[in-house]
């Protein structure tokens, strides 16, 4: 994942700071420039001052002044011998940042970040970000890479939105049976993340049923079947046509009944969001009343997954996000941006078709990986 983000936002970052400090020495050669120039003209005056002094005091002041100077003089070429053998280092000059130079620095990366399908409102809030981040920042010409990168980072940080496991391990052990909801497009890996999901909770001591409230595409409870016989986890099923409710109603009271710690409740996708799906999924989520609504995306979609997240946000109401198929999604735009344009926190990643395929989302170390691998 961000496979081209890195790439360009490194590339960026290079001539960003190419132009600064090309922009600083031109500046410092001026001020060496004018400065070398006042020198001279002092020199000058001094000489005609000295030209029109003719009395005998005078001279001999001069003649104690030039004794001085020979004196200056031979230190000067002591210092010099001595950096001949030692160089002084380096003087290092700082730069303060300007709004300009934000400008200039975000208009590179904004491409990168637009080109990998990253939501126009998260690009405004970096932008807004790297301003409050940087403006009247004094960076030396040295460090100015190091100050724009860690800018850049924190302000990819500041977009994401994270749900820590252990928060949700937590959550789920406070409440039995703990209800969890699955919604999102057809084929977007809600079945697949359930299954890594009941992997997850075993690991962590729980014991999860699953709903097979996928009634409407054909071979879904079948696929549901397959990985919990792997897992060892039960299925509450019913025909396929039966009423979605109906299954997570029966799951429910199942768990109740068997003492599972954790629902599951798989539900079906349609390739567009339409009315029936709605209803469907609105109903559902009436009768079990889950304890979090977890939106399934697939990274892949980039724009169309965020928006997917805002539908099904504004009519059922979502908790958290998973994206899943992270490792074959080359740009990673909808991670970047599912989280602040929803407002909802990511939960878990999917990385590949194993049960072990889940990872914790971390924000922090997101925007590691971006900026410094
Ligand atoms: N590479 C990859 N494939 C995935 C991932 N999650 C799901 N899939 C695949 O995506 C396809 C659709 O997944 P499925 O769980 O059936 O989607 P659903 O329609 O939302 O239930 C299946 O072929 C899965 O194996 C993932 O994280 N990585
Ligand atoms: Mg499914």
């Amino acid at each position: 994942m961000f496979d081209f983000i890195k790439k360009k936002i490194k590339d960026s970052i290079n001539s960003i700071q190419k132009k600064l400090s090309k922009e600083e020495e031109s500046e410092i050669k001026q001020d060496l420039k004018k400065e070398s120039n006042i020198i001279v003209e002092d020199k000058e005056e001094l000489k005609k001052d000295l030209r029109r002094e003719d009395k005998k005091e005078l001279k001999e002041e001069i003649n104690e002044v030039g004794k001085e100077v020979k004196e200056l003089e031979k230190e000067e070429q002591e210092i010099k011998l001595k950096e001949k053998r030692e160089p002084r280092k380096k003087k290092v000059f700082s730069h303060i940042i300007t709004e300009d130079d934000v400008n200039l620095i975000f208009s590179e990366i904004k491409s990168a970040l637009l080109e990998n399908n990253v939501a126009l409102s998260v690009l405004d809030k970096i932008h807004e970000d790297l301003s409050v981040k940087l403006v009247d920042q004094s960076v030396s010409i040295i460090n100015n890479k190091k100050a724009i990168e860690k800018a850049i980072k924190d302000s990819i940080t500041d977009v994401l939105l994270e749900y820590s496991t252990e928060d949700f391990i937590s959550k789920i052990k406070s409440k039995k049976p703990f209800v969890l909801l699955f919604i999102g497009v057809n084929g977007a890996g809600k079945t697949t993340t359930i299954a890594k999901l009941c992997k997850f909770l075993q690991s962590n001591g729980l014991k999860p049923v699953i709903a097979a409230s996928d009634t409407f595409r054909a071979a879904s409870i079948e696929q549901l079947e397959i990985h919990a016989k792997r897992l060892g986890v039960e299925v509450v099923k019913h025909t396929y046509g039966a009423d979605p409710a109906a299954v997570a109603f029966d799951a429910i009271k199942h768990a109740n009944s068997d003492k599972d710690d954790v629902v599951l409740i798989d539900t079906a996708g349609r390739s567009d969001i339409n009315k029936n799906l709605i209803e469907e999924l609105k109903k559902v989520k009436k009768v079990s009343k889950p304890d979090l609504t977890i939106f399934v995306g697939d990274s892949l979609t980039g724009n169309d997954v965020v928006k997917q997240a805002e539908v099904f946000d504004k009519e059922i109401g979502i908790d958290v996000n998973i994206l899943s198929k992270t490792d074959v999604d080359k740009k990673g735009g909808a991670v970047l941006s599912i989280s602040y344009v929803t407002k909802k926190p990511i939960l878990f990643l999917g990385t590949g078709q194993s049960y072990t395929d889940l990872i914790p989302f971390n924000k922090e170390k997101t925007a590691d990986f971006i900026l410094n691998n």
